[in-house]
């Protein structure tokens, strides 16, 4: 039997690579670098699998150029890079790393919030550039946290995480809008309630999106929707950059119809925009959300765990599709 061949298409711990080597032959991209989409189709032309990291665009184009490709590793849980029609139209298998980032990447956006909520990072750069010289009632002086209404935009595993953060550890009052409504025993575990959108954006103190990227959610939070929060809301995306018109946040933001966001994804990043860059009521971090050692580690490993089930025609730990296979050839 042939012994598939893999590309790691990024730098991914050392421990995960030589799970892969032991099972397949490996070409494994040391650069952090995320590779050119003809790079891409150009090392995938002869693979039968690949470990992606949720940048690498998966479409109609590239399966074209790498017929031999059997099987896509997201090490993500958001796969907005996968062309999913394209991908069971070619007969190939995506996957991703559902639920061991749910906990942490709850725990950043919730540290997002409060970070931006108590301008955290403003404060610290103030007292940096050696501007502290006196105590003053109201320096730096921010938004209520505890007890404030926290709106949640899509209710999924980390919304939830949220949400039960927001309510049971800061007794805030939780409201949320999602495309589906949860069962009732996962609202009263949130403690949260539904409402429309419209109520969402209108009540929301705090509003976390949580949502994944999507035609349908692109600039789901746009001049619009921007002027119906309140003046003194914050906003946190940790979701995806595009789901926020960010020209339209920084306008926000710049005119104070909105008190402050907190951003972890941007529209075209690791570009960010320059007017975001230019606001002093903005937390920015470079998509970390899910960034603990061992959360990352056992996404790798979910990723690996997808591929080695794969080729040996285990059951997938966590298929996003369900594409007829083609043979390995
Ligand atoms: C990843 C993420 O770090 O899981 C996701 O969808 O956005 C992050 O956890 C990123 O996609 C790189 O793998």
């Amino acid at each position: 039997m042939q012994r598939p061949s893999i590309l790691v298409a990024r730098a991914v711990f050392p421990e995960v690579l030589e799970r892969l080597r032991a099972a397949f032959d490996v070409e494994a991209n040391q650069e952090d670098q995320v590779l050119a989409p003809a790079e891409l189709a150009r090392r995938l032309a002869d693979k039968h699998g690949v470990l992606t990291t949720g940048a690498e665009r998966i479409d109609a184009a590239l399966l074209a150029a790498c017929p031999r490709l059997r099987v896509v590793a997201n090490m993500a849980v958001g796969f907005n890079n996968f062309d999913v029609d394209a991908m069971t139209a070619a007969g190939v298998q995506g996957t991703n790393t559902p639920d061991v980032l749910t906990e942490t990447t709850a725990d950043f956006g919730f540290a997002l919030l409060m970070a931006t909520a108590r301008r955290m990072t403003e404060a610290e750069h103030f007292l940096r550039a050696g501007r502290w010289t006196q105590w003053r009632y109201d320096l730096f002086a921010g938004a209520e946290v505890h007890g404030s209404t926290l709106g949640i935009l899509g209710m999924g595993r980390i919304g939830q995480g949220i949400a039960r953060r927001g309510a049971h550890g800061f007794g805030m009052r939780v409201i949320y809008h999602n495309r589906s409504r949860l069962a009732p025993a996962l609202e009263a575990q949130c403690a949260a309630q539904y409402v429309s959108k419209d109520e969402l954006l209108a009540q929301s103190d705090h509003l976390v999106l949580v949502l994944p990227y999507s035609a349908e959610s692109h600039h789901a939070i746009g001049p619009a929707e921007l002027a119906r929060m309140k003046p003194t809301a914050t906003l946190v995306n940790i979701a995806r950059g595009g789901i926020v018109d960010d020209a339209a946040l920084a306008a926000a933001l710049r005119a104070r119809r909105i008190a402050a966001a907190g951003l972890d994804v941007f529209e075209g990043e690791p570009r960010v925009h320059p007017d975001l860059l230019a606001q002093p009521n903005v937390v920015l971090t470079p998509h970390i959300a899910s960034a603990t050692l061992a959360t990352r580690r056992a996404m790798a490993n979910k990723a690996a765990d997808n591929l080695l089930a794969f080729f040996s025609g285990q059951p997938l730990p966590s298929p996003v599709n369900a594409p007829v296979h083609k043979k390995i050839r």
